[in-house]
């Protein structure tokens, strides 16, 4: 049987969870994160991003020209995210020179690594990322501000869009992969899951 994305999700639904669902996102919703977590997590996540903007680029230079016209609008919206996290941490008053901590540097990693792997790998891993964050800062539901727009990021409905048309040029890449590279892509899928359960966990462990 061909893996799909949606296989992927009910297979390992409990790492997924995991991923999605966790006390840092919890606390935004609450309103009880402490600032220095989720600062931690914001200058964190603008090192991450960059490594990321980097890693779709690979993915595009991978990609048949038909998937082109997605992943390129994927590179112009992350333009505007990088601009955006310089604004938020300038507003926090926060150096974005700092170094990554080493749950990021391991993501950063595992993107350089991934590389090496099949374009069907990359894509799925794309959209897993992708969805991680769509889904993380949607599910708890209305968050109060400042993390309202942090939420609204990831959370919106054109994003909510872009993650779907990733998820199909996944699929149709998954649809002629063979066994052995379906297996690759299960374990990256898996590995995405950790990761970002990881990172969620080091901004929480700085109070
Ligand atoms: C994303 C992110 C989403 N910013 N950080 C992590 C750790 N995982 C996923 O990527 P993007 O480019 O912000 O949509």
């Amino acid at each position: 049987m061909t893996i799909t994305c949606d296989l992927l999700l009910k297979k390992y639904s409990q790492a997924w969870r995991d991923a999605t669902v966790h006390p840092f996102l919890t606390q935004c919703q609450l309103g009880t994160i402490y600032p220095k977590q989720f600062n931690t997590w914001l200058v964190q996540d603008y090192l991450f991003v960059i490594e990321f903007t980097r890693f779709v680029a690979r993915v595009l230079a991978n990609a048949p020209i038909h998937h082109f016209d997605i992943l390129l609008g994927g590179l112009n919206a992350l333009k505007d995210e990088l601009i955006w996290f310089k604004a938020k941490a300038e507003e926090r008053q926060l150096d974005l020179l700092a170094e990554p901590q080493l749950t990021c540097s391991q993501y950063c990693e595992y993107l350089e690594l991934s590389t090496s792997m099949p374009y069907v790998v990359q894509v799925t891993t794309l959209w897993a990322i992708e969805l991680a964050y769509n889904q993380g800062w949607q599910l708890p539901g209305t968050m109060p501000e400042p993390y309202a727009e942090f939420a609204h990021r990831w959370g919106n409905q054109d994003f909510t869009e872009y993650v779907k048309l990733l998820e199909r040029l996944a699929d149709e890449a998954l649809s002629t992969a063979n066994e052995t590279i379906q297996a690759q892509v299960e374990s990256s899928f898996l590995k995405i899951a950790s990761l970002e359960q990881d990172f969620w966990s080091m901004a929480m462990t700085a109070i």
